[in-house]
Parts: structure tokens; sequence; C-alpha cells
């Protein structure tokens, strides 16, 4: 095995990353990769008066205490038997990952109204048992958190409709499996050289290998992969991959029953090694060109540009401190009316609680549940890829956030810790907040005597996950009128295919585009499913459809017209019974969450609208019916959005291991929507978020976010009896006319205590090329830093 040692270094840690990304089960294989983070940037704002909440953060992840506690608890449990990871075979129990278990509504709401006291703290523990034969990944709850006398350890089954609590695992000895197909593939290099030029055992660039279609069945699996060239020169081994492929088939965890059964080439299916080496052998075997990598996959050019690309841009500056106060301990928000609390979760990464405007509870929760990308295309790879992200972790890998490029310089930075792989570990300043004034204005208007102007300035917290390729921007706005906007962008490499020139389908341009010698796009769905359940001044709600239809009508004082006049009007009808819905054609609808039992001071039920926001159109939902990559495990990405009755049987639309189990998931949302009343009900809205990508050759190296974004958008219908911005701008109201012109400023202006440097506003970045500057301590570290207390 010394020799094979080697190997597995040689093969590079992030083909075993990306192999795993699909089946991921042994923690310590998972992405700790040298990314690194700009530690200069940590920026914790003195509070001048500390702040506090008025509520505790019931929401909050473990805290390092209570993690210390639990794991001292769940390492004593005979009955989980656990191995510290660093001893650990695949043939022990070890912990996969431990969370803080939410707790449930019902019982926060009582909390809240001080009708009872903290709701119990319980944790959610991930095991990975493969002390049995049969090797599983298992859920349970343990709680009250230690030290308690009455913890106990439960089998979590009471948030997964499947009545299950664990599922099998299809790749429990990874480690014995990738050395398998190493020694099989080093059996086969004569026909990787010929084919590929090079083998997997070459180094630096030689070949990756990533699984395309996965399918598990009752312990048995089989997976095609694609090979890839290896890129140690930049990070573009997503723009890399190579018209080889061959398929693995597994069945227990005996080595005996493994094989390497099927390869892909051309268009055609061989049905071993030996019989694709002898089709080689034939004169006439039409080798494809090889996708090679250079310039073309840098992201960045350091070269020359167009004139003015030397001078700094515009940026925004914060004059005075943030507007906003943060009670760091809770992760409470308070701005302008608004509060909130926030909570990170190593799967699904940042969520929002208990939003309140001016006091009225809007949107109890709100956060991302599932991150989808699914591919199109007519080889083994493309053809089958389905991502579902959180089973690699979108809040673990909500990384360091670049300040003055992903923020602004002056946004507040907060961390987040997690436990992990047997080690608890914090994400620096993965999360930003800050205030930002739009470029345009939120309101104006001009008369022949005045002019007066709202300045548009919002609150965003934002956080960016890198899953492998993607970098997915998630982001929380919130607009002095009370608007509260959720937003995805995307960015980052494709997950591209192999042009193969002769195939009809390239030919068709069926899947994508060609955009390099041997490269082409392929298209996919990103579905982002979002849990939002709204509150609107209460939990009774009901959710209406307002029709925007034309009509013809007769009115008494249009005697003049013979025929009824042809206008529109309102048709306002209540979604009486759970529901998929999407989203209007021609935005012939609004969907309005209203609550009956409130008014406002004109007798209008108080309601929040919810419309897709600043995007490119409306979110979509995916294209696919029926996924044969997907089975049931996320029947949430067929519709727009869902309207469901909360439960705390029911918190969450998916489940990270659903992916192993898809035609009998943990969770089967399908069955949330159950044909229950939800007329004056506590209501949840389940909505996506995604596009339908379809790169093209200005996707590489990377896409851009302006063409990647949507949005949904939760914003007051007559919930005020006006406006609610107005008591909250600044603006200036200007006086017209003969005499000079009189300004006066509404929300304070900026007249004195703002002293800015001329460099404060226009850096002068001649100064960056001296070597002073460059000689400044900057401070970079790993960005996965041990968790500090
Ligand atoms: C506990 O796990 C060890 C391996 O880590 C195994 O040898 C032993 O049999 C297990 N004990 C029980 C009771 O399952
Ligand atoms: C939530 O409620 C369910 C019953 O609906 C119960 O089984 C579960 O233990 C509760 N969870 C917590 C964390 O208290
Ligand atoms: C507090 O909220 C709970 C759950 O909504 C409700 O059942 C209870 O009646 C409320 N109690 C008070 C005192 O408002
Ligand atoms: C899965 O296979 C095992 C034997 O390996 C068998 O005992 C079990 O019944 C099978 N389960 C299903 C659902 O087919
Ligand atoms: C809301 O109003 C309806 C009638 O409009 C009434 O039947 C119901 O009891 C009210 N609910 C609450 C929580 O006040
Ligand atoms: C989805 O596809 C599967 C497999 O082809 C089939 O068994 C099932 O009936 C289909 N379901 C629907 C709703 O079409
Ligand atoms: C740079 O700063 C870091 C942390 O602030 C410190 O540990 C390190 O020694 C500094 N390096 C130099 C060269 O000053
Ligand atoms: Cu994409």
């Amino acid at each position: 095995m010394a020799s094979f040692a080697k190997f597995w270094i040689a093969i590079s840690a992030s083909a075993v990353f990306l192999w795993f990304a699909f089946l991921a089960s042994a923690p310590f294989l998972r992405h700790v990769d040298s990314y690194l983070e700009f530690l200069a940037s940590t920026r914790e704002v003195p509070e001048i008066t500390p702040f506090q909440a008025p509520y505790r953060n019931v929401w909050a992840d473990l805290s390092q205490q209570e993690t210390d506690d639990l794991l001292g608890f769940l390492f004593d449990s005979p009955e989980l038997n656990l191995t510290e990871a660093s001893q650990a075979t695949s043939r022990d129990n070890t912990l996969m990952q431990l969370g803080v278990l939410q707790p449930n509504k019902t019982d926060i709401l009582c909390y809240l109204n001080g009708s009872a006291g903290l709701p119990e703290r319980w944790a959610h523990v991930v095991v990975a048992q493969g002390v049995t034969e049969d090797a599983c990944i298992v859920n349970y709850m343990v709680g009250p958190l230690p030290p308690n006398a009455l913890t106990e350890i439960r089998p979590l089954k009471y948030i997964f409709n499947s009545g299950r609590n664990h599922v099998i695992n299809p790749v429990p000895d990874q480690e014995d499996l990738l050395m398998w197909i190493i020694g099989e593939l080093q059996g086969v290099s004569d026909i990787t050289q010929k084919m590929l030029g090079t083998d997997v055992f070459a180094s630096p660039d030689g070949l990756d290998i990533r699984a395309g279609a996965v399918y598990i069945g009752n312990r048995t699996l089989s997976a095609w992969f694609q090979f890839y060239r290896q890129d140690s020169s930049s990070d573009a081994g997503w723009l890399l991959p190579q018209g080889l492929y061959f398929k693995l088939q597994t069945a227990t965890r005996d080595a005996a029953n493994w094989k390497i059964s099927q390869w892909y080439y051309n268009g055609l299916v061989y049905e071993s090694a030996s019989e694709l080496r002898e089709a080689l052998k034939r004169p006439g075997f039409l080798l494809n060109p090889l996708n090679l990598n250079g310039p073309w996959t840098d992201t960045e050019d350091f070269g020359e540009g167009p004139p003015g690309r030397e001078l700094p841009p515009p940026t925004m500056i914060q004059p005075s401190g943030p507007r906003f106060k943060i009670d760091h301990q809770q992760n409470f928000i308070s701005w302008m009316g608004f509060e909130f609390f926030i909570s990170t979760s190593q799967e699904r990464g940042l969520s929002l609680h208990n939003i309140r405007f001016d006091s009225d509870t809007v949107i109890f929760e709100v956060g991302l549940q599932e991150a989808l990308a699914h591919y199109a295309g007519d080889d083994p790879a493309q053809g089958a890829l389905a991502f579902v992200d959180t089973l690699d972790n979108m809040g673990f890998h909500m990384r360091n956030l670049v300040p003055g490029y992903d923020c602004p310089a002056y946004a507040t930075y907060l961390s987040a810790s997690y436990h992990n792989g047997g080690a608890s570990l914090t994400r620096k300043n993965s999360i930003c907040v800050f205030e930002y004034t739009a470029d345009h204005a939120l309101r104006r208007h001009t008369s022949d005597e005045h002019v007066s102007i709202s300045r548009n300035t919002y609150l965003v917290v934002r956080s960016v996950s890198t899953m492998g390729n993607y970098d997915f921007t998630i982001e929380y706005i919130f607009y002095l009128d009370g608007t509260i906007e959720v937003k995805l962008r995307a960015s980052g490499f494709i997950w591209a295919a192999f042009h193969t020139p002769t195939l009809e389908s390239a030919k068709r341009n069926e899947y994508g585009y060609r955009v390099h010698e041997a490269l082409a796009t392929s298209m996919h769905d990103h579905v982002l499913n979002f849990k939002a359940d709204l509150d609107v001044a209460g939990t009774s709600n009901t959710f209406v459809r307002v029709g925007i239809q034309p009509a013809t009508v007769e009115y008494p004082w249009d005697e003049e017209i013979t025929t009824p006049r042809n206008t529109m009007h309102l048709v306002e009808r209540a979604v009486e019974k759970e529901a998929g819905i999407n989203w209007p054609a021609k935005s012939g609808e609004m969907y309005v969450v209203i609550n009956d039992n409130s008014t406002n001071s004109w007798g209008e039920k108080r309601g929040y609208r919810i419309t897709p926001g600043t995007g490119m159109g409306n979110p979509i939902h995916l294209s696919i019916l029926n996924s044969t990559a997907l089975r049931k495990s996320a029947e949430w990405a067929y519709k727009d959005l869902w309207l469901v009755k909360q439960k705390d049987t029911e918190p969450r639309s998916a489940e990270p291991l659903n992916y192993y189990v898809p035609q009998d998931p943990l969770v089967d949302f399908a069955k949330f929507v159950d044909d229950e009343d939800v007329v004056d009900e506590d209501l949840v809205i389940y909505f996506n978020l995604g596009s339908h990508h379809i790169p093209h050759s200005g996707d590489i190296p990377n896409t851009l976010m302006h063409t990647s974004a949507s949005s949904v958008m939760f914003t007051p219908f007559n919930f005020h009896d006006r406006d609610a911005s107005r008591r909250r701008v600044q603006g200036v109201k200007l006086e017209l006319g003969d005499e000079e012109t009189q300004a006066r400023y509404f929300g304070g202006r900026h007249l004195e205590g703002v002293n800015l440097k001329e460099t404060d506003l226009e850096p002068d970045l001649l100064k960056y090329g001296s070597e002073r500057q460059i000689a400044r301590n900057m401070s970079w570290i790993y960005n996965l830093i041990p968790r500090e207390n």
C-alpha cells in the first residue's frame, strides 16, 4: 500500500473532493482546502453603549461550551459507540456533524409572548455508522443539552415524513474504493496515454476523475466518471473535461464485488477496457482534439485595458459609522424599524428569524433549504448531473468575504462556527452587514414650486457559499418602506462539457454552445429553495390572488356609448387549500398574504405582497419533468412557490441525505401539500430562486452575476396607512422660483462632522505600485481556523 499512498497524494485533493461532493460521507475527507483569507479585514465595530436583543436567540447554533459538553456526552454513550475521527476507519462509528435542532415554533411563540420560558436546547447529531455490515448515516436528536440529568438520545424522526432516521451509506469505504479505482486505472494507462495524452498518475497536470450519472440502489452503486485534466496553474479544472468516461459498479463493501464495467467515447459504449483497446488499434479510429489548459482559462487579465481602467472607480463610504445596531452575542440586528435575528447552519447557511417592522411581525423565518443544479447533455456525465449542495454544506462553505470587493470596505463582518469532521472550526468574516445608498432615488417629484427627492438607502445581509466550481451570493435586503428582498447571484466556473464535434446534438447546439477548441457548455437549471414562514401581523394569514383582468362593464354615466365599456378590474380570490403556484403569466396577478383580523385605518386588510424582485425576470422552477436523477427527492423544484400550513413536524422542505435515497427520500416534500385548509392559518411559503443557465462564450472564464441574479420581494400591501418610508428616509426639498433656491433637508444631512480626506473618496492607486505599500502586512491565513471562544 505504500506506493498507493504516493499515488493518493499525486491524484490531488481536488479529485478526492470532487468525487465526494457527490458521495460525501466521511467528513474528514471534505473540502478543507487552502483557500486564503484576508485577516486584516476583521472589523469589530466598538459599541459605545452595548446594544441588547430583547430576547435570546433561540435559533442560534451550538456554542463552543454546548458543543464541548455535548461531545463529552456523545462519546460516553455506549449506544452511539463513537470513535474519534482521527483514529477511525470506515468500520467504526464516527460523528459526521453536529448542529442545533431548531426548537419548535409552538414553543418559541410561547417564549416570545411570555407564556413560557426558554425552549429546551436540543442538538441534531449525524453519525456515520460503519460498525454494522450495512453502513448507514443516522440522525439523532440529543437533549436537553448536557449538562442535564434528563439528556437523552432519540432517533430523530419527527422532521422526516418518511418515518425513518437513517439512510444506507452507498460508499462507506471511500478510501478503499478510491485506492481500488486508482489501481484499476493504472492498468489502463496505455489507453489514457493514447487517447488523452497523459494518465492519472502524471504530475503535475495528469488526470482527475469526476462523477456524472450516479445510480444508488439497495447497497449498490453505479456511477459514470469522466476524466478531467488536473490544473495546477489556475483554478479552472472545471473547464478541462476530456471525452473519455468509465462506469464503476459496486455492490456490498467487499472489493470482490466492485468493477469497472463500461467505457464511453465519441458517442459509443465499449463493454470493457480491452474492447476499447482493440478498437483503438483499428485504423481510422477517430480521436477527438484534447481540451487543454492555457491562458484562456485565466480569470484575470493583468495587462493593458481601455483608457481609464487604471483609475479608481467611484466608491461608497460610510462617513459616520453604521446606523444599524448589532447585539453580537445574540446576532440580533436593528435598523430603521426593522429587527431580526440571524442564525447559521452548516448545511443551509444563513437564516433570518422573527423579522419585525415597527414591532409588527412580518416573517418568522426565512432561509435557504436546498440548492439544486440540474444539467442536461448527451454524455453520461452532463446527461445526468444533479447537485444538491446542502449535502456538501452550504453554510460550512460560506467563505471569508473580501472587504471592498464582496461587500463595502466599511461593512460589519460576522463569523460563524461549526462542528464538522471532529473539529470546531470558525469561518471568519463569512457574513457581512452594511447599509448602501442606491444610485437612484426611492421617490421624487417636481412641481412648479418644489422638487422633493428621497434617498433609497437599504440594509444588506450577505454571504457567499462556494460549492466547488460555483459561488452563490445570497442576500437579504431591507428597504425603508418595510420591503424585504431575498436575492441570489451565481458566479464561478461553469461545469462544462467535452465538445464531441461528430455528435449530431453538438452540431444542433441541442444542449449548449461550443466555447473553446474542445469545450462546450451545457444547459442547466439552478433552483434554490427558500422557506418564508410569514406571520403578517400575527400567525393567522390567508394567501390571496388578486387578478388584474379585462372586463366589460356598463356604467350609468356612459350614456353616450351604446355598447358597454371595455375596461379592467380586480378579481380577488383566496387560495383555500395547500398548493403549488407559479408566477402569473404577464404579471396578471398579485399574490398577497393578508391578515383577515387586522385592518389599517381605512378598513383594508393588512398584507404583504410576494413578487419577483430585482433579478433577470421571474425566478424559475425546474424545466425537467419527473427528473430521473432526482426521483422524489426534490419535489419542491417543480413549481415557483408553494403554500403550506406551518407544522412543527415539517420544518424544512429538503434534507441533504435525500440524495442517497431518491426513490424513498427522508423528506418527501410532495407530502407537505396534502389538501389542508389554509385560510386564516399559519402559512409557510416555499419559493424558488434561480435561473435557466445556458452558458455561452461570455461564461468563459466565469459566469457573470448581473445575468445570473434572481430575487423575490416581500413588500407591504395596505399594511400601513401610507408609505412607511416617509418617516425614515433622508432627502431634500428644494423651493423653486425666481428667488434663490432654498434647500430643506429631511432625515439629516451631511453638513458637519464629515471630514474626509480626498483619498478616502478617490484612493490614489498609483501608491499601490510603490514598495512601501506592497510591504504592508496583509495577514493572509487559512480560511478555516480553530474556533475561538
Ligand atoms: C463498537 O465499535 C467497535 C469498532 O469501533 C466495534 O468493534 C464494537 O463491536 C462496537 N460495539 C458494539 C457494542 O457494537
Ligand atoms: C417538536 O415537536 C414534536 C412533536 O410535534 C416533538 O416530537 C419534538 O420533540 C419537538 N422538538 C423539539 C426540539 O422540542
Ligand atoms: C402565546 O402564544 C401561544 C402560541 O401562539 C398561544 O397559544 C398563547 O395563547 C399565547 N399566550 C399569550 C399569553 O398570549
Ligand atoms: C436490500 O438488500 C438486502 C440484502 O442485501 C435485503 O435484505 C433487503 O430486503 C433489501 N431491501 C430492499 C428494500 O430491497
Ligand atoms: C379572525 O376573524 C374571524 C372572522 O373574520 C374570526 O372568526 C376569527 O376568530 C378571528 N381570529 C382571531 C385569531 O381573532
Ligand atoms: C416518474 O418516473 C418514474 C420512472 O420512470 C415513473 O415510475 C413514475 O410513474 C413517474 N411519475 C410521474 C408522476 O410521472
Ligand atoms: C502580520 O500580521 C500577523 C497577524 O496580525 C502577524 O502574526 C505576523 O507576524 C505579521 N507579519 C509580519 C511580517 O509582520
Ligand atoms: Cu450555472
